[in-house]
């Protein structure tokens, strides 16, 4: 049983995740919503140590089957140590990426078979899914442009721009095959564009949350 809503952000690196992110942070308090922030790989002491082994150069090479473990062993520890605990209070829980990012890197991008995905996902958080997902999407040469930007490219990051297509195209996928859950926004405007379609897709939970 779980009162709180969990919504995930999805997108390609430079999508504006964490800008969006920001938005609804204003929003959500200006509408008395008890919420927190969160990310994935990440969100707890050990699931961000996950992530830094993730996500640092090294010289030996990951396998993608050990990354998918990694990655489905930093959420384990997120959904059991912070997300559900949340949930249940009925405090809402945005995330910045969940297994929707896995069906698109480690699935498209990396090529992993997806029943080894629903394997995992069933044993680490069957009973889980997001409330929505709202999915940022933006071409590979913008959202790279973006990132570039920010900072030195990551281990994921160096990857080419082949694999972002197909990472883009999973995401694509996922929102397809799920459109209840999705909100699919065009990332490529301004982010106070992004802003008002966030808000036009999010604005029925709102409602019901101030009914
Ligand atoms: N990963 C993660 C997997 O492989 N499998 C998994 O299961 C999971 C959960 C995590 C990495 O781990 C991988 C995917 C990732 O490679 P991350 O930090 O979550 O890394 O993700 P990044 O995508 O690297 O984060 P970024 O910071 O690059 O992207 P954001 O958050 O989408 O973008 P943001 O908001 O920081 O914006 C980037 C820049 O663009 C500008 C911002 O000001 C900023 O400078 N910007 C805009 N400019 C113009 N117009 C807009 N609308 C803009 N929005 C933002």
């Amino acid at each position: 049983m779980r009162d709180g809503k969990f919504i995930t952000i999805e997108g390609i690196e430079g999508a504006g995740k964490s800008t969006a992110i920001q938005g609804l942070q204003t929003l959500f308090d200006h509408h008395d919503i008890n919420y927190i922030t969160t990310r994935e790989p990440g969100g707890t002491q050990v699931a961000e140590a996950i992530r830094n082994l993730l996500l640092q150069h090294h010289h030996e090479c990951i396998d993608p089957i050990t990354e998918l473990l990694l990655i489905f062993a930093a959420r384990r520890q997120h959904v059991q140590n912070v997300i559900m605990p949340a949930l249940q209070q009925g405090t809402w829980v945005l995330c910045d990426r969940f297994t929707d990012a896995t069906y698109a890197y480690q699935g498209s991008g990396r090529g992993l078979p997806r029943t080894i995905i629903d394997q995992l996902k069933q044993m680490v958080h069957c009973m889980l899914h997001p409330d929505l997902t709202l999915l940022l999407d933006v071409d590979v040469a913008t959202g790279l442009n973006r990132a570039g930007k920010r900072s030195a490219p990551d281990r994921i990051e160096q990857q080419a721009d082949h694999f972002f297509e197909r990472v883009r195209q999973g995401y694509l996928q996922c929102a397809a095959s799920e459109p209840d859950h999705f909100g699919i926004i065009n990332a490529t405007e301004s982010p106070q564009q992004v802003m008002i379609q966030i808000k036009t897709v999010l604005q029925p939970m709102l409602d019901l949350h101030c009914a």
